[in-house]
């Protein structure tokens, strides 16, 4: 049986007082049994988040790290000092990221090494764009990123992984793909995990969908067969709102 796990994708918001008086907000009650819940934030809110969330089952992730250790990259931060943190995820290769600060299934892939290296969990993120949607290129799409993302790691690395399947043209649009066209897709992306390492640990890694989830429609993704949880952007944002998602994995 696979844990659900709701995952909460701040983005670029939130001040550090925001972010703790969010926590005080959902506290006892983000927290269901069964339910893996985590709240992915700007790096300047992590070390109060990390704070403020003990004593609770609520997991703080953050949204990137660099893939050394330490070194002269300005700007950057590495698994070390989120490990040190006592964050315990990390988003990787989002969309955004990919788009807007030129990632590459490389950097990716360089990215989950590290992660796995300091004991975080990657929430690797994958999906088509429209145009590539509509050329009929999604599968394709899905498995080269999903491949070169897990390109030399163990099986045992590979089964602690979380998969993020995003189709592009759902995040923050509004429009989301129907969880029958989630589920055919994210069933695919296990096949390719399971081309890659065997069924057992194919059956392990937990594929997320993301893209507009709402606390209205979350359920819906969840009953089926292969989605284990949701990426959530807008909808995680809110105190309210982030409970029911949480409490609509259960
Ligand atoms: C996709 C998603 C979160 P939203 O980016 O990763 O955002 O739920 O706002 O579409």
């Amino acid at each position: 049986m696979r844990k659900p796990i709701i995952a909460g994708n701040w983005k670029m918001f939130k001040t550090v007082s925001e972010a703790v008086a969010f926590v005080s907000d959902v506290k006892g009650k983000a927290e269901i049994d069964g339910v893996e819940s985590v709240i992915c934030a700007p790096f300047t809110n992590l070390p109060a988040l990390v704070e403020a969330v003990k004593g609770t089952s609520i997991k703080i992730g953050a949204q990137n790290l660099h893939w050394e250790d330490s070194g002269a990259y300005t700007g950057e931060i590495s698994g070390a000092m989120l490990k040190d943190l006592g964050v315990t995820h990390v988003i990787i290769g989002h969309s955004e990221r990919r788009q807007y600060f030129a990632e590459t299934d490389e950097t990716v892939n360089k990215k989950v090494h590290a992660a796995l290296k300091h004991g975080l969990v990657p929430i690797v993120c994958v999906g088509e764009k429209l145009e590539e949607r509509e050329a009929g290129e999604t599968k394709n799409v899905c498995k080269v990123q999903t491949e070169a993302a897990f390109a030399g790691l163990s099986a045992e690395q590979a089964a602690g992984v979380v998969i993020a399947y995003e189709p592009i043209w759902a995040i923050g649009t509004g429009k989301s793909s129907t969880a029958e066209d989630a589920n055919e897709v994210i069933a695919y992306i296990r096949s390719v995990v399971a081309g890659l390492y065997g069924q057992s640990t194919a059956d392990a890694v937990r594929i997320q969908y993301g893209g507009s989830v709402k606390p209205n429609n979350v359920r819906e993704y969840l009953q089926q067969s292969d989605i284990d949880g949701a990426l959530v952007g807008g909808a995680s944002l809110d105190p309210a709102s982030y409970i029911q998602l949480v409490e609509g994995a259960r």
